[in-house]
């Protein structure tokens, strides 16, 4: 009996559904204890979780308010788009609100009253946290989809962004891109980024309403027609290079790039029936837990992965505090149909006791020294348990010996320090005259110039004589008249053929009244 409730309880994940659960408490012949496996949440309705910005300001209808026209009655321009009025106003909002039976709410832009300046708009949409994509984004548009769009994403919230897909009813004029399909897209090939046309001709305002970017699609590559063949899609998305990525996002943007037409020319004397109207944008995916949760919770304005396999992180994507003995892993899809946790292990539990603190994931008995101990460091460090800091790093006292950025890099001053390495503080060993933490700097009495030097001239002891000005404490610019060092010496007394104005005497009156000048020094100084 006891034998058929584990054999129950370890069929659980399998009977749920692939990877829905994180770990089962199982009784083997070694009597019962947790059993682990790779796990994530389910799909969520991602719009109900995302913040929306719409670009450039002043772009949403309404302020002032405006009449508008539709392309099926162009010559009754009776509807009305007024910001300040609840009935009458269509703000960002509409685009994730729930549409009622039958009547559509939207977000709508201003008409195309600027004609030939382009009518562009962006709507972006964050967040602020990975979502894996597990179903096509759909973008309902009223009265026509754009002649021209451009999806883009980001995968670090925004600061950086590539393009997902192109649209266009003429993919080579618009983006001169040649039109492709995602159905005919290959193995290799299925996360390349396209240009369809079949989301962008005029069929109707009332028809074709939607634009999509077919995640499903791609997913049928590998997963057959009906995606019956999950299990091929998962072991594709642990192999492929750069697949799981694909479908992974924190932000998306939709660049609006001219609107419907019509499916004729732009006619300049009624521009009132261009613009464009989202009532809905659908994106259906999953939190990125990588693989360590099966739970994801909207905490303080974020959803949140609520790990297990002591991970920790809005991703999980590090191990817990005291669970570093090896490095952090995302469990993997592989192999079926359980895949593997690679829970985080805590300090001590892994290796016989060999501590590597997170930064190795080997160790190596060494036979003559009789001792176990980690093997190839990451993270600059060194040492039997990855405990000390590689020469020319430093140890950050403020954080934890297990954490992936202990040790600074010394950064000494090439020129200005002796060696790279600093002591435990972070300061270098500098050169004479140098100084500072790095050695970057140089002492009083001394100027940097490939190195520090000791001063020639300054304000306070080294002045320079007879007028002379220091020049950045490397010499003295002497007057006419005047050499030496600190210019402390006069031409004359060295040499005598100085004081003689018609060897001197060049050219402009300047020189020669300077020449006149010195002769007359020289007469004082005979005195
Ligand atoms: C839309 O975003 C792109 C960057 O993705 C930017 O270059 C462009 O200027 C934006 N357009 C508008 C109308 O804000
Ligand atoms: C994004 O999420 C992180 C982690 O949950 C949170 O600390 C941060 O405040 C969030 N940022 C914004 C702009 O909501
Ligand atoms: C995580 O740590 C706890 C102890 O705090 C332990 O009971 C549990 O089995 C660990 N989980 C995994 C997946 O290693
Ligand atoms: C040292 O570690 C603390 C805690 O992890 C971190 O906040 C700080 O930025 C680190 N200092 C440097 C210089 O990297
Ligand atoms: C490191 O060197 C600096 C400068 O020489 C010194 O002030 C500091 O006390 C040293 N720190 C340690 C831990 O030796
Ligand atoms: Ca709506």
């Amino acid at each position: 009996m006891l034998y058929l409730v584990a054999l129950l309880l370890h069929c659980l994940p399998l009977a749920m559904g692939q990877y829905d659960i994180c770990k089962s408490w199982v009784t083997t012949d070694d009597g019962p204890s947790w059993e682990f496996y790779a796990c994530q949440p389910k799909a969520m309705r991602m719009k109900d979780y995302v913040t929306v910005r719409v670009d450039p300001a002043g772009i949403t209808c309404g302020d002032p308010p405006e009449r508008f026209c539709t392309h099926e009655n162009p010559y009754l321009c009776s509807d009305e788009c007024d910001a300040s009025n609840p009935d009458l106003a269509h703000p960002p909002k509409l685009m994730f609100d729930s549409e009622d039976e039958g009547l559509a709410t939207y977000w709508q832009s201003v008409t195309w009253r600027r004609y030939p300046e382009p009518l562009l708009a962006n709507i972006t949409l964050s967040w602020n946290k990975s979502i894996e994509l597990t179903d096509d984004i759909v973008i309902t548009f009223e009265y026509g989809r754009p002649t021209i769009m451009m999806l883009e994403k980001s995968l670090d919230n925004g600061r950086t962004w590539h393009p997902y897909q192109y649209y266009a009813d003429d993919c080579m004029e618009a983006f001169s891109m040649p039109a492709r399909r995602v159905r005919d897209l290959s193995t290799t090939s299925a996360n390349r980024v396209l240009c369809t046309e079949e989301y962008s001709r005029w069929a109707g305002s009332k028809k074709e309403k939607t634009v999509r970017f077919e995640v499903r699609d791609r997913f049928a590559i590998f997963a057959g027609p009906d995606l019956k063949n999950m299990d091929n899609l998962y072991t594709r998305l642990e192999s492929a290079k750069g697949l799981k990525d694909f479908f992974t996002v924190t932000d998306l943007r939709m660049r609006l790039l001219r609107p419907a037409l019509g499916g004729t020319y732009v006619q300049r004397e009624n521009l009132y029936k261009y613009f464009y109207a989202v009532s809905n944008i659908e994106v259906t995916g999953r939190c990125k837990c990588n693989l360590h949760a099966n739970l994801c919770t909207f905490k303080e304005g974020s959803l949140q992965c609520e790990c297990e396999h002591n991970t920790t992180g809005q991703d999980c994507g590090k191990c817990k505090k005291n669970f570093r003995s090896r490095s952090w892993r995302a469990g993997s899809y592989l192999p079926l149909p359980n895949g593997s946790p690679n829970a985080c292990a805590a300090a001590g539990s892994a290796f016989g006791n060999c501590e590597c603190y997170g930064h190795s994931n080997r160790c190596s008995y060494i036979d003559f020294l009789n001792v176990v101990t980690c093997v190839s460091c990451k993270h600059n460090t060194r040492g039997q348990h990855c405990q000390h800091c590689r020469l020319g790093f430093y140890r950050n006292s403020s954080a934890e010996l297990d954490d992936e950025n202990v040790c600074i890099e010394c950064n000494c001053n090439q020129i200005g320090s002796m060696h790279d390495r600093c002591n435990e503080t972070g300061y270098c060993e500098c050169k004479e005259g140098a100084t500072g933490p790095k050695c970057d700097d140089c002492l009083p009495n001394y100027y940097w110039r490939q190195g520090c030097f000791p001063n020639v001239c300054d304000d306070e002891l080294l002045l320079c004589q007879n007028g002379g000005t220091c020049y950045q404490n490397q010499r003295c610019i002497c007057p006419v008249g005047f050499k030496g060092v600190l210019c402390q010496q006069s031409r004359c007394e060295a040499d005598k053929k100085d004081c003689d104005g018609a060897h001197s005497v060049r050219g402009s009156l300047g020189t020669v009244l300077l020449g006149l000048f010195a002769l007359q020094l020289c007469a004082w100084g005979g005195l």
